[in-house]
């Protein structure tokens, strides 16, 4: 028998785990309330990264927890196709209300995987149903990551989570990413040099030519790799070029949704529309699992073309639009709103933008990135051995009660939008602590 069976945690694989590693040593987790977890050693952990960029609302919301049970009791599931429910609608419309003009249908999907998957298939389905079925090439970034269904790796730019499955989706290219430390390195919110990245749109268009291309997906903030903003006046660029070539631009706002940069989306930060957005975690502050894509009434009605009484999109899964999911976005957009969470997160960004820059001092700091209530500080890594340095100050946050992330030799911050100003402090002092131990 292994060592793991005899603390029986072997059966369950976990996801995007060093599997071994964690259960020799395991950190478990076993309560939440507000801007804390409780792990199995009863100790108390300050949730430094929202669970993994979703919990925006906080842990443990009554108000949440009550429509989730109330909505199980009053009907706990309703078929998703050919019958409806009123909640789906409710918030499909509350949903377009908080986004521009013209961003007026929303359709349900249980993650964000699932919602890039059916942004792209509907960028496709699109240009066919205009009779340009031709348009069939995805466009993507380098570094980019919109979730682990083919489509989103195929599009996606993290090469372990490419090379091991096989050929992906075909006829896709990639933009380049535009982290560009050696002249935006400690730059405070949005960096200044890169915007003629975007160029290299013209340049993929050219290759392709754009009577075959579909679609170009970006995260308007990159957060899994390690937090990659856009310079200035880069996404309106992409919007001008799409626009030129009768290309549709997806924003991929699953972290930047729901007031992560202060503004309710991405798309409100930059002032830059979108034809789709894809959203999920904040949509219920991570409580049940629930994604979405938002897309341009233009999109719609050119499916809504079809003869009436067939179905004009075949797509869709037995959870679309689940009862329970609906119920706990809207008390979800309840906390928002009545508590004024969005606003909150913008009013703290400058507190939280000095408290992060406060540690360009530290050893071995080679970068400090932010935005809204998003935060980086990516280490030099220890030669030879990447991703070490970043793992192991992760390791000292959590013996000290802050939980962060990291991904390679970077450090990912992403509170929930009801942190006070003291946990701001608690986890500067601690990373900032923690770097001088392991330096
Ligand atoms: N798009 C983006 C931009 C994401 O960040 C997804 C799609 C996929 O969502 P689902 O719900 O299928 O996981 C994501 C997910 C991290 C981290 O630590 C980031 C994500 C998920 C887990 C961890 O950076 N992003």
């Amino acid at each position: 028998m292994s060592n793991t069976a005899a603390n029986n945690l072997d059966a369950f694989w976990m996801p995007f785990t060093a599997n071994r590693q964690f259960k020799s040593n395991p950190r478990m987790l076993v309560g939440a309330k507000d801007m804390h977890y409780t792990n199995a050693e009863g100790g108390k952990v300050l949730d430094g990264t929202a669970g993994l960029w979703c919990v925006n609302a906080g842990h443990g919301r009554q108000r949440i927890t009550d429509a989730v049970s109330q909505q199980m009791a009053e009907m706990d599931y309703a078929p998703a196709f050919q019958m409806g429910h009123p909640k789906v609608f409710e918030l499909a419309a509350r949903l377009t209300a908080m986004l521009p003009n013209g961003l007026d249908h929303v359709f349900f999907t249980n993650s964000g995987s699932e919602a890039v998957d059916t942004a792209l298939k509907i960028a496709l389905a699109y240009h066919r149903a205009r009779g340009d079925g031709a348009r069939t090439r995805l466009i993507g970034r380098e570094r980019g990551y919109h979730g682990v269904g083919f489509g989103g790796i195929s599009v996606g730019g993290i090469v372990t989570n490419r090379k091991n499955f096989g050929t992906l989706l075909a006829g896709v290219d990639h933009m380049p990413h535009t982290h560009l430390p050696e002249k935006n390195a400690f730059s405070k919110g949005i960096p200044e040099y890169g915007a003629e990245l975007a160029d290299e749109l013209e340049r993929i268009v050219t290759l392709h030519d754009a009577s075959t291309i579909a679609a170009v997906i970006v995260e308007p903030v990159a957060g899994s790799t390690g937090v990659i903003l856009p310079p200035k006046g880069y996404l309106e660029r992409l919007r001008k070029i799409c626009d030129k070539h009768g290309i549709l631009l997806i924003f991929d706002e699953v972290i930047t949704g729901f007031g992560r940069l202060g503004a309710g989306f991405a798309t409100d930060y930059f002032g830059v529309e979108p034809d789709m957005i894809t959203m999920a975690k904040g949509l219920t502050s991570g409580t049940i699992p629930m994604g979405g894509v938002v897309c341009s009434k233009n999109i719609y009605d050119t499916f809504m073309g079809a003869p009436e009484n067939t179905i004009e999109f075949f797509h869709g899964y037995t959870y679309s639009g689940h009862p329970v999911a609906a119920a706990a976005a809207l008390a979800t957009l309840d906390c928002y709103k009545d508590e004024g969470l969005f606003e909150r997160a913008n009013d703290l960004s400058g507190y939280w933008e000095d408290g992060l820059h406060s540690l360009k001092d530290c050893p071995n700091v080679i970068d400090l990135r932010n935005l809204g209530l998003i935060g980086a500080i990516e280490l030099e890594s220890i030669p030879g051995k990447p991703t070490a340095r970043a793992f192991e100050a992760f390791l000292k946050c959590y013996e000290k009660g802050v939980l962060i992330r990291t991904t390679g030799d970077i450090i990912a911050l992403s509170p929930p939008l009801i942190i006070e100003k003291t946990h701001i402090d608690q986890i500067f002092e601690t990373i900032r602590t923690v770097l001088n131990e392991i330096a």
